[in-house]
């Protein structure tokens, strides 16, 4: 029974704060889960190391208990002045040059005492003993061309807070980038910064454009902040010959209100919030990790289909007439269909292979059931193989004649079509799919370049055009 209502309130507080940190530690096991159960040949590990290096920072990021902050915008506008004015340090490189900050830094807030700092009560939940890590980039202007979005994204990614700071409207660029950065998912506050370089009605009527116009999509108004991070104060100074001038001095940061929003963002959500951005990058690389499991497995197929291709190229290249009626035929496509489907684990019998075959060649149109088994030279398979096995291991076999290349090439795109459409099938579970075999073929055929395929027949046969 609850009957005082304060008690309510801190019953609640409590459950959140349980609730978040049960969150935290599950985003924890899991990421180390997946990271242990990473099932993958050296193949498809290549590639996908920097997502499984970007996993293990997670990892190490939540057994830290670290809660990241990146600056981003373009370069002039205040970033890393802006990190040394809440850090209370010179912390970043910051100055009137262009392009000072040319590297990702980042650095510790290191508070004491987060009750004094922030004027908090004694009993202030947890969260607030997190550390706060500050990220300032280089200006995303300095990065060139598409590069500068995906770099920022990928960074944003990674972070659980993202301060974009502007020093006056915002421009179109910024506008873009803010809007990609909103696609990582992450709490924003958009910084209007060097607001000492404004009078007050000019401010407060950008502020308001800002607001009512130009972010009204993006953001709400209350993830609009103005600072000054490095103020430069006017000062009237009697000049060496008596006249009068002005002078500018460096004044006191005006950041207490967005270092507010911070502690106040981190201190309602700093370890959920964490906990969910570690699961959306764990299931971000999860799927990369299963795209890239089917690539290298078709990377795979394809070379197996490649052995084929030139086994039955150099077969007809050597001996055209023997070759093309004798063995040739359908016995190097049925060997093919079957080493596929090995390699897929549906292994196919010979008679299965064959009526891929056939549905092939009825899908494409062409030879009838009859015709396509009447050149079957079942037996020579084994046979072939091994006759073949010394030319693909390089023996020169030129010249070849004209007609020859000609016959190998047709043989070898065929076959290499056969191959495609027998890979598509089995890659989705030996079966046509919701279509008919006939459109699933008609999609394979337009995308094979005959072209191509020729060109590097003849390249691995040495011939020279
Ligand atoms: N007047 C004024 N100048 C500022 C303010 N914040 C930064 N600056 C100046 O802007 C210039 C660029 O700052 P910097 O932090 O290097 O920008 P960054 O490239 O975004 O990191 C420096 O000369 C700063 O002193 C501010 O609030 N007011
Ligand atoms: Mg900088």
């Amino acid at each position: 029974m609850i009957e005082d209502p304060e008690n309510l309130a801190d019953a609640i507080a409590n459950f959140n704060t349980i609730q978040s940190e049960r969150n935290y530690q599950q985003a924890q096991a899991t990421l180390r889960r997946i990271l242990d159960n990473l099932d993958l040949s050296q193949r498809e590990r290549s590639g996908l190391e920097a997502e499984i290096t970007e996993l293990r920072d997670m990892l190490a990021k939540l057994d830290r208990s670290v809660f990241q902050v990146a600056v981003f915008g373009l370069v002039g506008r205040g970033k890393s002045s802006l990190l040394n004015a809440l850090i209370g340090q010179e912390v970043f490189e910051a100055g009137v040059l262009h392009g000072v900050t040319t590297e990702r830094q980042q650095v510790v807030w290191e508070v004491d005492n987060w009750q004094d700092e922030f004027d908090l009560d004694k009993d202030t939940p947890v969260a607030l003993q997190e550390a706060i890590e500050f990220i300032d980039t280089p200006g995303i202007d300095e990065i060139e061309g598409a590069e500068r979005h995906i770099r920022a994204y990928e960074i944003a990614c990674q972070v659980d807070l993202i301060l974009f700071i502007i020093a006056g409207d915002i421009s179109e660029l910024e506008l873009q980038t803010l809007s990609q950065l909103r696609k990582a998912g992450k709490p924003i506050l958009l910084v209007f910064n060097k607001v000492d370089r404004y009078p007050d009605a000019d401010r407060l009527a950008i502020y308001a454009k800002i607001r009512d116009e130009r972010v009204k999509e993006i953001l709400s108004p209350d993830e609009i902040i103005m600072v000054a991070a490095a103020p430069m104060t006017m000062h009237a100074a009697a000049r060496a010959d008596g006249s009068m001038g002005i002078s500018y001095h460096p004044g006191t940061p005006q950041v207490a209100a967005l270092k507010w929003r911070i502690v106040e963002i981190l201190q309602r959500e700093g370890k959920s919030l964490a906990a969910l951005n570690a699961m959306l990058a764990a299931d971000r690389i999860q799927k990369q990790t299963i795209d890239r499991k089917m690539d290298s497995r078709d990377e795979a197929a394809n070379d197996i289909i490649w052995q084929f291709v030139m086994a039955k190229a150099i077969a007809i290249a050597i001996n055209p007439i023997t070759a093309a009626d004798v063995i040739g035929g359908a016995a190097i496509d049925v060997a093919m269909i079957i080493r596929l489907s090995q390699f897929y684990r549906i292994p196919m019998t010979r008679s299965g292979a064959l009526g891929i075959l056939q549905s092939i060649a009825i899908g494409m149109g062409g030879l009838t059931v009859s015709g396509l088994v009447a050149n079957l030279g079942l037996s020579g398979i084994k046979g072939l193989l091994a006759i073949l096995a010394p030319a693909t291991g390089g023996v020169s076999i030129a010249p070849y004649t004209a007609v020859a290349l000609t016959q190998a090439s047709i043989a070898g795109v065929s076959i290499y079509t056969i191959g495609q459409i027998t890979k598509t099938y089995l890659a989705n579970g030996a079966s046509w799919g919701e279509d008919s075999p006939k459109s699933v073929i008609a999609q394979i055929l337009v995308t094979i370049d005959k072209h191509s395929i020729v060109d590097r027949i003849k390249q691995e046969l040495g011939v020279r055009d």
